[in-house]
């Protein structure tokens, strides 16, 4: 077989976001954009010769085409191996898993996470190093400056490797071995968890609804949750991953998973509901007629982590987002721990996990993870619930009232302003920095100002500099407002207004959010200007 150079020049805009590159399908599908963009990620990584890859996405359309062209890719390239879930299957949390399982030097994971997927809809590519994490920054800084220089690219001629059949071949040199995708992450979940008691509380009756929203995390939940933990099978939901996601918008949240609930707040809905995104790294917790926002989840969960086996001795820290609510930094507190606060996106909690700092990490994005990889992961929060609920024997309602009669009520939200014009969000933000520094002591809808500034991140343990990841407004009382612009969407900006307020008076539990809430919204409003900047009278989505 021969390798062929292909020569080709820069595309614009091949800057990896939030996490990874991610375009319109029909961007990735333009002669050369892919494999430009492969290349950059061997020239990143210092070449591939010699490595050995993980390789799998959430089946969306385009996955099983762009599979192909990775591995003649790699194998031109010289890689020793490629380890491929079937089908070019793999979640993300088990691809994360994967990776260090097999002491592989990296990954590739061909997803666009929660947005939607088809021939019109978003693809993307992430790569995720040796500790089976995304790569961090300085990585994703060389591939963006690689793919703006690129001349040529290396692929094998080659015909297609059969995926869908587990076990060896070779392509070249490489040697490309295919595998379940399911099975070593089902091992993983049954070492952390105690599997006995979720068996028993499911024996017992206890009713569960999983909406895999057609995407990747079906065929794992189904394993786990029916399959082995003796879930009904009807608890599945839109199990089958489909390459549009049947044509839905696989973001595990009130607004796109409103028919679970619906159901969960139906009088004769299930004990516990869960949803998952396009690749299966988030979560959405809902109890029968309650709700739980991410940042309670992640709250709830490091409080009582130690119920399960795999967090009995307690936690080393916990890590959040700074967008992501302070209800988590009030467990910690009480743990004795240390509550670390990183820019959005997973690739900032790495260094905390691998260097013991962190066991938990969460973000208000439906995100939540802990040591066991290095990403977040939907259904080991689901069991993670699971296996307190077993333990404690109690509602999710009555989880939520005793941890905030507790510890308070972090009330929150997030708006999102999709689609707007860049250059008008660009200058939102540019002109809220302007005044940062005068903000301080004036009033905005009666709220008085304590402090703002722009997030930046010193990480502790590698010393690297993050910067301009989030504007903040503290005022009175606690209450907080964060302005940030997306790093995942494709089209336009995405201004997402981050809102948070802190309530202790246990009377004032049950209130709906976006009421609690009125007068902070009011407040960022008036601060960024939103509907003059923007031509918005309100959000696109109130998560
Ligand atoms: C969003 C979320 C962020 C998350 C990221 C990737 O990023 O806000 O918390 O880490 O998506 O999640 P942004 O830049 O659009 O706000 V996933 O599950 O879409 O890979
Ligand atoms: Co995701």
């Amino acid at each position: 077989m021969t390798v062929t150079t292909v020569p080709t020049s820069p595309i614009e805009g091949q800057k990896p976001g939030t996490s990874g590159l991610r375009k319109k399908t029909a961007v990735f599908m333009q002669p050369h954009y892919l494999e430009n963009f492969v290349q950059s990620i061997w020239t990143a990584i210092d070449g591939v010769e010699g490595k050995t890859l993980v390789l799998g996405g959430d089946g969306r359309y385009f996955g099983d085409r762009a599979a192909q062209v990775i591995l003649r890719m790699a194998a031109a390239s010289g890689a020793a191996k490629v380890i491929v879930g079937q089908g070019a299957i793999l979640s993300t949390p088990a691809a994360s898993h994967m990776i260090r399982l097999r002491g592989a030097d990296g990954g590739i994971i061909m997803s666009a996470s929660h947005n939607p997927g088809g021939p019109k809809a978003d693809f993307g590519v992430k790569y995720n190093v040796a500790n089976g994490g995304p790569a961090p920054e300085s990585v994703t800084a060389r591939m963006f400056e690689a793919t703006k220089t690129i001349s040529e690219y290396q692929i094998l001629e080659a015909q297609d490797v059969d995926l869908s059949v587990i076990g060896e071949t070779t392509l070249g040199d490489m040697v490309v071995e295919v595998v379940d995708p399911v099975s070593d992450y089902a091992d993983l979940m049954a070492e952390l968890f105690d599997f006995d008691a979720i068996r028993d509380l499911f024996a017992g009756g206890f009713t569960l609804r999983f909406d895999a929203m057609h995407a990747v995390t079906g065929p794992y939940a189904r394993h786990i949750l029916v399959d082995t933990l003796g879930a009904p099978e009807d608890s599945v939901v839109n199990a089958v991953p489909s390459p549009d996601f049947g044509g839905g918008h696989p973001d595990p949240n009130p607004i796109w998973a409103k028919d679970l609930m619906d159901i969960m707040m139906s009088p004769d809905g299930p004990d516990f509901g869960a949803a998952s995104d396009g690749d299966g790294d988030r979560n959405m917790i809902v109890g029968k007629g309650c709700y739980v926002t991410p940042s309670d989840s992640l709250a709830v969960l490091a409080a009582n982590a130690h119920l399960a086996p795999a967090y009995k001795d307690g936690l080393a820290g916990i890590a959040r987002s700074m967008p992501t609510s302070g209800a988590a930094d009030r467990v910690a507190e009480a743990l004795g721990v240390t509550c670390y606060e990183t820019p959005t996106g997973w690739k900032f909690f790495g260094n905390l996990l691998d260097d013991g700092r962190a066991t938990l990490c969460g973000e208000e994005s439906a995100g939540t993870g802990s040591n066991h990889v290095r990403e977040k992961d939907g259904l080991w929060a689901v069991l993670l619930w699971l296996n307190i609920l077993a333990v404690r024997k109690v509602s999710v309602a009555e989880i939520m009232a005793d941890h905030w009669g507790r510890y308070g009520r972090n009330y929150y939200s997030r708006h999102d302003y999709e689609g707007v014009d860049s250059d008008a969000a660009n200058e939102l933000m540019d002109d809220l920095r302007g005044r940062l520094s005068d903000l301080a002591g004036t009033t905005a809808a009666g709220l008085t100002v304590t402090a703002a500034d722009e997030f930046a991140y010193d990480d502790p343990v590698d010393g690297s500099h993050s910067a301009g990841q989030g504007i903040r407004v503290f005022f009175e009382g606690g209450a907080r407002v964060v302005f940030r612009l997306s790093g995942t969407g494709t089209d336009g900006a995405t201004l997402r207004v981050y809102l948070e307020s802190y309530e202790t008076d246990s009377g004032k539990f049950d209130v709906d959010p976006q009421v609690q809430l009125q007068k902070v919204i009011q407040a960022a409003g008036e601060l960024a200007g939103i509907t003059v900047r923007t031509g918005r009278e309100s959000p696109d989505v109130i998560t």
